[in-house]
């Protein structure tokens, strides 16, 4: 058994990024999965899968019932959200709404969708731990308007920027609308979590003001990303609203533009575990701010 380090004894940061001339491929030093006899409501097989891919796709986990009253609350934001409060992003080439963060805070409805069973149970599963929230968010991606995401590690951007020690965190991503292949679906490199790409290029500062619109810091080199694929392919999960995919921190991830006539909206939350808070950054000299990266530590229940 190989035994890892606690990471409060590391000494030197094994996910140093954005220091290098040229992209390196580094292992990962953390458990994807932190205890496999952990309880919870996944099966052992899908335990496995999330292990081997990075990701789980949960088909119909909402109802059309919960979703709709989702999708309203969620464009109801979008309407009234005050132009000087934080949190709101809009697309690179329009006005329309790109993203609306810290859900979480604001939104007694999402703060409730955020700590139901069928979200937090399989992530406590999967992560042995209590958890809370670091980030939610609705990606709009708006009718037409709505542009790429470009391919990231999350947890890449989380330990440089934010101060995100350890890879012990989980996105979740609730279908608001359908997901199908003309409306840029959440893409994914089955295995990639498994590898760490140190990225080139300087983080330059109040990076978030451009990184949400368009990322160009903080990515895969071209072939960084053609070495992850070659050895895992990619998938879209694809399918009606209510569907969920969970995702480990360190899978590469990204989705193209939305072309459809409709929205493709999703609801996120990202669960870190209580024994990974958030510290300084790891390669940036100010810490994002709190609608990024939340640092007042509420356990979900
Ligand atoms: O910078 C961040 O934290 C966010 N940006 C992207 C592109 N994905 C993850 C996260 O929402
Ligand atoms: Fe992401």
């Amino acid at each position: 058994m190989i035994m890892q380090t606690a990471v409060s004894e590391r000494t030197t940061d094994p996910y140093y990024s954005r220091v290098t001339e040229t992209w390196e491929a580094a292992e990962r030093v953390d458990p994807v999965v932190w205890d496999h006899s952990a309880p919870g409501p996944l099966s052992s097989e899908q335990v496995d899968q999330f292990e081997r891919d990075g990701f789980l796709f949960l088909p119909d986990l909402f109802s059309q019932g919960e979703v709709s009253q989702f999708l309203g609350h969620a464009e109801e934001l979008a309407r009234n959200w005050p132009e000087e409060s934080p949190g709101l992003v809009r697309e690179p080439e329009s006005q329309a709404v790109r993203s609306i963060f810290r859900l979480h805070a604001v939104s007694d409805t999402f703060q409730k969708v955020f700590s139901d069973p069928r979200l937090v149970g399989p992530v406590q599963q999967i992560l042995a731990s209590d958890l809370y929230v670091h980030q939610s968010r609705i990606n709009y991606k708006p009718a037409m308007d709505g542009k790429e995401f470009f391919w990231h590690s999350d947890f890449e951007t989380w330990h440089v920027e934010d101060g995100m020690p350890a890879m012990r965190t989980i996105s979740v991503s609730v279908f608001l609308t359908e997901s199908n292949e003309f409306n840029g679906p959440l893409m994914l490199v089955p295995g990639s979590h498994k590898t760490f790409i140190r990225c080139v290029g300087e983080t330059p500062e109040n990076h978030h003001e451009q990184s949400l619109k368009r990322q160009q810091i903080g990515v895969p080199s071209r072939d960084a990303l053609a070495k992850l694929v070659d050895e895992g392919g990619i998938v879209a999960p694809k399918g009606a609203a209510g569907s969920v995919v969970m995702f480990d921190c360190n899978t590469m991830h990204g989705s193209a533009g939305n072309l459809s006539p409709s929205p493709r909206s999703n609801l996120f939350a990202v669960y870190n575990s209580v024994h990974n808070e958030l510290g300084k950054p790891f390669g940036a000299s100010e810490p994002r701010p709190d609608f990024l990266a939340e640092r007042n530590v509420k356990t979900v229940e």
